[in-house]
């Protein structure tokens, strides 16, 4: 990235797109009358069209820019492919996203509540608002997704091999994010109390 690119993501305020374009491509794409397939992808063009309308920085956004969200961000949140962009994760749309089934590292970290800890040892881990369980191969990105639950996350510690071992199946977000669709609770150890 060179200093243009730094003005640029100035001006469109690149912080406030990455917002928009999560919202459109994993909660609500409805409003940005946008339609996601079945993988979660929707077209460039129609998502430039949308955002062009959203506030008058935007109005000249180019496919040019897009790849900035991506190369800016502290972690990848989206995918381009060509003519066509996707969320990695996160998605709360109705209609599960199909993802692809991968071996995660043999230990995932998830960062939460003390107040949800009762109910994650009883029923496992839920997807809860979202349509998959949020894991990450670290303990830094766990503690950092629970300090915005609590001021004193419970750092949890999944077994992957022993739950992969009983059929549980992980999908792969992003190097770093890890998905399923529940983590019953024999799997799960606390690693670091609240
Ligand atoms: C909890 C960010 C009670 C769960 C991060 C969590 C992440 C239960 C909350 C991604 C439960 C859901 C997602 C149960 C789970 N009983 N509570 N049985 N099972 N919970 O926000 O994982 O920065 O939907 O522990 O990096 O916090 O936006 O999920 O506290 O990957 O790109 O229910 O969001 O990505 O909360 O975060 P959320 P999350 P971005």
């Amino acid at each position: 990235m060179d200093f243009k690119d730094d003005d640029r993501a100035r001006e469109i305020g690149l912080t406030r797109l990455s917002k928009a374009v999560s919202r459109a491509l994993r909660h609500e794409p409805w409003l940005f009358e946008l339609e996601l397939d079945e993988h979660g992808w929707t077209s460039t063009d129609g998502l430039l069209e949308a955002l062009r309308r959203e506030i008058p920085e935007w109005s000249d956004l180019e496919l040019a820019d897009l790849p900035m969200l991506i190369d800016f961000a502290a972690k990848p949140r989206h995918e381009i492919q060509g003519q066509r962009i996707r969320a990695l994760y996160g998605h709360s749309t109705p209609g599960a996203i199909a993802l692809v089934a991968a071996t995660p590292p043999a230990e995932l970290f998830h960062g939460t509540s003390p107040e949800s800890i009762g109910s994650i040892f009883s029923g496992g881990l839920q997807p809860m608002s979202r349509q998959y369980v949020h894991m990450s191969a670290d303990a830094e990105t766990a503690v950092r997704v629970g300090s915005r639950k609590s001021k004193h996350p419970v750092i949890l510690t999944i077994d992957t091999v022993a739950a992969l071992a009983s059929d549980v199946t992980f999908y792969r977000g992003s190097d770093m994010v890890w998905l399923a669709r529940h983590v019953p609770a024999e799997f799960i150890r606390i690693l670091r109390a609240g």
